[in-house]
């Protein structure tokens, strides 16, 4: 079995890619030119698999060399990860990330239709969907009310997923997944953010940690747990959405609380508000029902919250000199 991956180099890619490994795919990704002249740090998430996997430079902005490659890898299965995944960076640029998520999701999409109908394909559809829904938990039948330029997008590429699906005769799954984190979440993100912050306080190279809403909420699971649910939806006899969450929901208050007293640290001595960090529109708090994913995947959750973050400090303190 042959799979292609685009955003292999990231969080998920690169924990997708060691899954699908192990269960004896041939793994193909997709990465910018720009990493693969910059392999220690841009492919650092891959260092372990590098030579067991094949890398293919493209844009998945570039119609024709995402043709090229999906032709001649002719995979059986297609991840399509790549996008532009920081929310705040949708409110700074709207126009940017419309190329990347819609239109490149739309290339991946019409290219597979046209060179490999058969191949069965996995869109990354977010919480991010549900904005401000409107009941609560969500689930697969939830209406969509996105409130950022990248639910947006997410959404747009969620109905074309379904479009090619029910259209075209694709095996197309979107994976609604809520927020999900690990050791390999990129800088910009809270929980990473959080956990690099408190232990600099604790190496005495930081006094104080600027931070946007701490009273925000979010639904946060563990990615490799998550990649595990997007690799079962293409095992199934039929291709359908599904959510992927942990129903729990913890603030971003809990998590400094967790991450500076995990180092014998008081939170409230270091972090501070600073409104630049606030969004013009904050999701309502989402939390996700995955009854359906449990049932019908037998998807199940194996890292709590606690453990998580746990795992992330512990981590961040090993390998605190070079900042993975
Ligand atoms: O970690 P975040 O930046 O993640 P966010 O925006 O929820 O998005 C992540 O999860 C989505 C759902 O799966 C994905 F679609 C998306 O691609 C990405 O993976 O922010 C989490 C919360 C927000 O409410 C934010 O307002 O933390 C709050 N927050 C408070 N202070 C902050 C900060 N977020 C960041 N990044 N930085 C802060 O200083």
């Amino acid at each position: 079995m042959k799979a292609l991956i685009t955003g292999i180099s990231g969080q998920d890619g690169s924990y997708l890619a060691e899954l699908l490994l192990k269960e004896g795919y041939e793994v193909h990704g997709i990465v910018m030119r720009s990493e693969l002249e910059d392999q220690e740090h841009s492919l650092r998430r891959l260092s372990g698999i590098l030579d067991k996997i094949h890398l293919h430079p493209a844009s998945i902005e570039a119609f024709p060399s995402m043709f090229e490659i999906v032709q001649k890898v002719k995979p059986d299965e297609c991840y399509h990860l790549a996008a532009s995944s920081f929310v705040s960076y949708s409110f700074d640029d709207e126009f940017a990330i419309f190329n990347s998520n819609v239109t490149g999701t739309h290339y991946v999409l019409s290219i597979l239709k046209q060179t490999a109908p058969e191949c069965k394909f996995y869109f990354a559809a977010s919480s991010e969907l549900f904005g401000r829904a409107d009941s609560y938990p969500q689930n697969e039948n939830t209406p969509f009310h996105p409130r950022s330029a990248y639910g947006i997008t997410k959404a747009t590429g969620f109905y074309l997923t379904c479009n090619y699906r029910d259209n075209y005769g694709l095996f197309a799954c979107n994976g609604i997944l809520y927020n999900h984190e690990s050791v390999r979440r990129g800088y910009e993100f809270v929980t990473k953010k959080i956990i690099r912050g408190a232990v600099q306080v604790k190496k005495g190279e930081l006094q104080e940690l600027l931070l946007g809403n701490l009273d925000a909420q979010r639904d946060w699971g563990y990615a490799p747990d998550y990649v595990r649910a997007m690799w079962l939806m293409l095992q199934q006899d039929k291709p359908d959405d599904y959510v992927v969450a942990t129903g729990k929901l913890h603030s971003v208050r809990e998590l400094c609380d967790i991450a500076f007293s995990s180092m014998g640290l008081n939170y409230l001595d270091y972090v501070k508000v600073d409104p630049k960090f606030f969004r013009p529109a904050e999701t309502v708090p989402l939390v996700g029902d995955s009854s359906k994913a449990q049932n019908a995947l037998k998807w199940r959750i194996e890292k709590t919250f606690q453990e998580m973050i746990e795992e992330m400090v512990e981590f961040e303190l090993a390998n605190y000199e070079t900042k993975i």
